[in-house]
């Protein structure tokens, strides 16, 4: 089946298959968004359906819900979980230092509440995800649609005194509307290119009246799982 894959697909499938293995009989595991996510969640189906392997899922998201649901994973609230044994998750770009850019897939708020409540987080990516300084990726900022305007401006002042190259703060759409997260907010994108201190960055962001949560992982990650295009996996 992998051979029918583009080599980026392939990266990710494998980087999942591997996190997979992680999954213990019994475990409370939360399970992340993104198509890297999503080759977990079904590999963890077949898991279920063909090992018998028994987890409950906490999902990050309505669309990681209902496929976890359809393949067969007993899925439960993080309230019903209370907390987790491991969360896997996709990511959009990560660090040497593990550091995390997420929620690129618009569910940053959610992965991030699972992420913190879980023993271990790992994250699955493809190599294309790795860098030096984060920052390239747009940094998603999930705000409350009251008064985003103001919020988005605050942002842009905050980010004139820190150390980074861009200041744009653009409101992601979803067509000719704004992208509405499941929690009924909007994401401001940030486009910084380059975050000098990426720790520094996610406590000024988090301290703006008006947002809700930040795309930055800081020390949240134990572990990335990276798959290459020829089907090798590394361990970070
Ligand atoms: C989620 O999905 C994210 O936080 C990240 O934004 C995105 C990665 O998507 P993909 O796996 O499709 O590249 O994990």
């Amino acid at each position: 089946m992998t051979a029918e894959l583009s080599p980026n697909d392939k990266a990710k499938f494998v980087a999942a298959k591997r996190a997979a293995d992680f999954v213990e009989d019994g475990m409370k595991v939360g399970l992340g968004t993104g198509s890297t996510a999503a080759w977990l969640v079904r590999r963890l189906g077949e898991m279920v359906r063909d090992d018998g392997l028994q987890i409950k899922g906490v999902p990050t998201s309505t669309r990681t819900a209902e496929l976890a649901r359809e393949v067969g994973i007993e899925v439960i609230t993080l309230d019903e979980a209370k907390w987790l044994d491991l969360t896997i998750d996709g990511a959009d770009e990560f660090d040497s230092d593990l550091n995390l850019i997420k929620g690129g897939g618009g569910a940053l708020l959610q992965e991030k509440i699972v992420a913190t409540a879980s023993d271990r987080m790992i994250v699955i990516a493809d190599i294309g995800k790795q860098v030096e300084t984060l920052g390239a990726f747009p940094l998603p900022v999930e705000v409350v649609p009251f008064g985003w305007q103001v919020t988005q401006r605050l942002i842009e002042e905050a980010l004139i005194s820190l150390d980074v190259l861009g200041r744009e703060a653009a409101l992601r759409m979803d067509g000719d509307a704004p992208f509405v997260t499941d929690e009924g907010n909007y994401i401001l994108d940030l486009h910084l290119n380059r975050i000098g201190d990426a720790r520094q960055l996610a406590m000024v962001l988090n301290q703006i009246a008006g947002v809700v949560e930040n795309g930055l992982f800081i020390d949240i990650c134990d572990t990335v799982v990276v798959g290459f295009g020829d089907g090798r996996v590394e361990l970070r």
